[in-house]
């Protein structure tokens, strides 16, 4: 099996600098040679051209998110063409309407959304107006135009293809938005109360007749003492455990075909804590066993 990374280093979605160098911070953690050492063939394909955030005027943002995410949504569709399994390295959570759209461009997927947030934001409701917040509602077929149409028109995955875990910070509109949707939410209180290895289980079962599954990895899901290293960063998050066994029960599916790892922002972090930590749960997610 051949695993190919491609780096998203946008910056664009949010208004921190420093989420740019996300790709690089995860190769440096060294992403390749641990997936190697699992037996994968490794090909990284580098970045996909982003411009730079302080050149970019503020009424040019969603142009350039939108173009950037053709792009990525171009790599998408040809990694999976070309028999591979995708990690797209972010970057902010908007490469998801690039690698999400890329991947489902001939076939439905189910989509695993681990995040603090649920990124379902639209520019009518948003209050902080930053399109990573919006993702998902995009890939749903709502907000900006230029990214609901980017790769193909419309909407680019189901309600019922989207299972979020790990929630637990809503704007209060977005709030009722993600409550009328139907998507498949478990919170951290949901966590708390099932435990992980019931919500894994519930997340795969619902999506398996699929056949297949992308999962959309912001680090901001976990608890942020252990993955200090991202822009938002919200107590209460996954532990180091309950992250693994995740990974682990979305390995025991069989069922991966793509990847995202997003958000990691090396100003923010204490010795690439956070990129590290990313890389040993792709590791889990890929199929490395305990025992
Ligand atoms: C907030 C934060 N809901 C927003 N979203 C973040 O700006 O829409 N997503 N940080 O990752
Ligand atoms: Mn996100
Ligand atoms: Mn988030
Ligand atoms: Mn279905």
């Amino acid at each position: 099996q051949t695993i190919r990374i491609i780096g998203v280093p946008i910056d664009l979605g949010q208004p921190r600098r420093g989420v740019n160098m996300g790709p690089d911070a995860i190769r440096y953690a060294g992403l390749a040679e641990h997936l190697a050492r699992l037996g994968y063939h490794v090909e990284d394909q580098g970045n996909i051209h982003v411009p730079v955030r302080d050149t970019v005027p503020e009424v040019q943002m969603v142009t350039e998110i939108a173009r950037t995410s053709s792009a990525c949504y171009a790599q998408a569709r040809q990694a999976r063409a070309d028999g591979t399994i995708p990690i797209f390295l972010g970057g902010d959570h908007t490469i998801a309407v690039g690698s999400v759209g890329g991947v489902t461009h001939d076939t439905p997927c189910g989509v695993i959304w681990i995040d603090a947030h649920a990124d379902f934001n639209t520019p009518a409701i948003s209050p902080s107006g930053n399109v990573h917040g919006m993702s998902l509602s995009i890939l749903l077929g709502n907000g900006h135009e230029a990214l609901v149409n980017c790769g193909r028109t419309g909407a680019k995955i189901d309600a019922s293809h989207v299972v979020l875990v790990g929630i637990r910070d809503l704007d209060p509109l977005e709030k009722e938005v993600l409550t009328r949707s139907g998507i498949t939410t478990f919170t951290m209180r949901d966590i708390d109360e099932m435990g992980m290895s019931r919500v894994a289980r519930e997340a795969v079962s619902q999506l398996s007749h699929l056949g297949r599954l992308h999962v959309s990895l912001d680090m901001d899901s976990l608890e942020p003492a252990g993955a200090p290293g991202v822009g938002t960063p919200v107590p209460g998050g996954l532990t180091y455990r309950e992250a693994h066994l995740l990974m682990e029960i979305l390995a025991d599916s069989h069922l991966l075909s793509s990847m995202d790892i997003v958000e990691i922002n090396p100003i923010m972090d204490t010795s690439n804590q956070t990129a590290t930590l990313a890389v040993k749960l792709a590791v889990s997610l890929f199929g490395k066993r305990i025992l």
